[in-house]
């Protein structure tokens, strides 16, 4: 004898499904959504983008901008090869640091600050104001490979 299948099971797994696939397509949209608002960039095209032009760059009375790229082992500023990652800026001044990975996941923490990700593929902002003068010794935070305890750096406050 063939058994049959109640319809109230067939409606239930239809409705089910349905259920399923609009949670899904709303997931989906939250996901694709997500990296945009947060920046993204493609980490091997960075000379073709605003990361071309690192260092330190005055852009108002007394604001500033910090672009650099994270990378193994140093954080580039534009400075010269084995030259110490240094930027001098005037006390009360505001410091916005944009940031961008080239390899792997680094940390920037510069002294009494909060730290700043830096990842490849993304845009990292922190906009910074030095209210006291003196040197904050920086570095990075997220292990990296073997010449880590290189990545070090300062930020000059000056009155
Ligand atoms: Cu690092």
């Amino acid at each position: 004898m063939r058994t049959s299948i109640p319809i109230w099971k067939i409606v239930a797994v239809i409705m089910g499904g349905i259920t399923l696939s609009l949670a899904a397509a709303f997931l989906a949209v939250r996901f694709v959504q997500a990296p945009i608002a947060a920046g993204t960039i493609d980490p091997l095209r960075l000379n073709k983008t605003e990361f071309r032009d690192r260092g330190l760059f005055k852009t108002g009375e007394s604001t500033y901008i910090l672009r650099i790229v994270a990378k193994e082992w140093v954080f580039d500023g534009g400075q010269q090869r084995n030259q110490p990652f240094e930027f001098t800026i005037p006390v009360g001044a505001t410091l916005t640091i944009v940031a961008t990975s080239m390899d792997l996941m680094h940390t920037m923490h510069i002294a009494t600050q909060k730290p700043i990700p830096i990842s490849a593929g993304k845009i990292s902002r922190s906009t910074i104001t030095f209210a006291t003068p003196g040197t904050y010794p920086l570095l990075c935070t997220s292990y990296c490979g073997p010449n880590h305890a290189q990545m070090t750096g300062s930020i000059i406050v000056v009155p």
